[in-house]
């Protein structure tokens, strides 16, 4: 059993922490906390999430994860501290309770473990071997999959794949989300780096229907984080803020689930470190994205 934990939010942990924390979390507050394996890995290891919900009918479904993209280490240890924000002020914060949380810090937990092993800068899973290796999970996704910004060359940063939903740890969310009954509000995705807040599309410069109701929540979060002492986050559709990419999590979780509220959080930092970003920033970036989480959840 798990009493106690290993995770401090003042460094960067290895993927058997993040997990004992969860089970930590089932098995301290198994009235409001389960623990669920919603998929193994290429190489076999657990994809977890844990579901935060006090049982009320009528409470919003609201998805997050982190760790798409495996050398962006400030994605799972700000979830990780959103979901420690949540687990200990559910019962006082009528925002939280309202919600039934659904989160998977680390969706490509073999990329993770290799960006800590032999290479710092690893972005994909580990699909294959040899020279090269790996799937670009966020290209991977099923809306418009195979389109412009995802590569066929699996050599490539951007490799797209097989298939849509071709890896097990897309399909893992794929399968989870799909499920029947339950009232999805809210698709959040944590990378990093470039503080921007992303909604769909990206798989052009066009925009949604939608996107001016988009576009006032995520002003809010941008608001929100500022409140907070944090830079000024910018604010776009990705294909136009950034780049056309096909096969992205939150155009799959707006165009094809119809998830009204996809956003895709790119945290700190601006390119001073990039990725290495040091551990003392976790800190201050979890608690930006955190009143981001707020802010959104409060609008939607
Ligand atoms: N950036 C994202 C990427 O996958 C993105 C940007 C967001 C593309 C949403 C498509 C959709 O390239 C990082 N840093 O991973
Ligand atoms: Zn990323």
């Amino acid at each position: 059993v798990n009493e106690s934990h290993r995770l401090s939010w003042q460094a960067y942990h290895r993927l058997t922490d993040i997990h004992g924390y969860l089970d930590y979390l089932g098995e301290t507050y198994p009235q409001i906390c389960s623990v669920k394996t919603i998929g193994s890995s290429v190489q076999g290891r657990p994809i977890k999430m844990i579901k935060i919900s006090n049982g009320r009918a009528g409470n919003k479904a609201i998805w997050m994860d982190g760790g798409i993209h495996a050398r962006e280490w400030i994605s799972p240890a700000s979830v990780t501290y959103i979901i420690n924000q949540i687990v200990l002020k559910y019962d006082s914060d009528p925002l939280l309770e309202s919600v039934d949380w659904y989160i998977t810090p680390v969706l490509n937990p073999d990329g993770y473990e290799y960006s800590h092993n032999v290479d710092r800068l690893w972005r994909k899973n580990r699909r294959g071997s040899g020279f090269c290796t790996g799937t670009d999970l966020n290209r991977n996704f099923g809306h418009k999959w195979g389109g412009p910004g995802a590569s066929a060359n699996p050599c490539a940063e951007t490799y797209r794949g097989n298939s849509a939903f071709s890896e097990p740890e897309t399909t893992a969310v794929r399968n989870f989300i799909s499920q029947p009954n339950i009232p999805w509000k809210a698709y959040l995705s944590f990378h990093s780096y470039g503080q921007y807040i992303l909604y769909p599309w990206g798989f052009d410069s066009s925009v949604p229907a939608d996107y001016r109701e988009l576009d006032r929540v995520g002003q809010k979060a941008v608001a929100a984080i500022q409140q907070v002492g944090g830079p000024r986050y910018a604010l776009g559709s990705s294909g136009k803020l950034l780049y056309p990419a096909t096969g992205g999590s939150d155009d799959w979780a707006k165009g094809t689930m119809g998830i009204k509220y996809a956003y895709t959080l790119e945290l700190r930092d601006n390119g001073r470190y990039g990725f290495v970003l040091p551990a003392h920033y976790i800190q201050p970036t979890a608690a930006e994205a955190y009143a981001a989480v707020r802010a959104i959840v409060s609008e939607v």
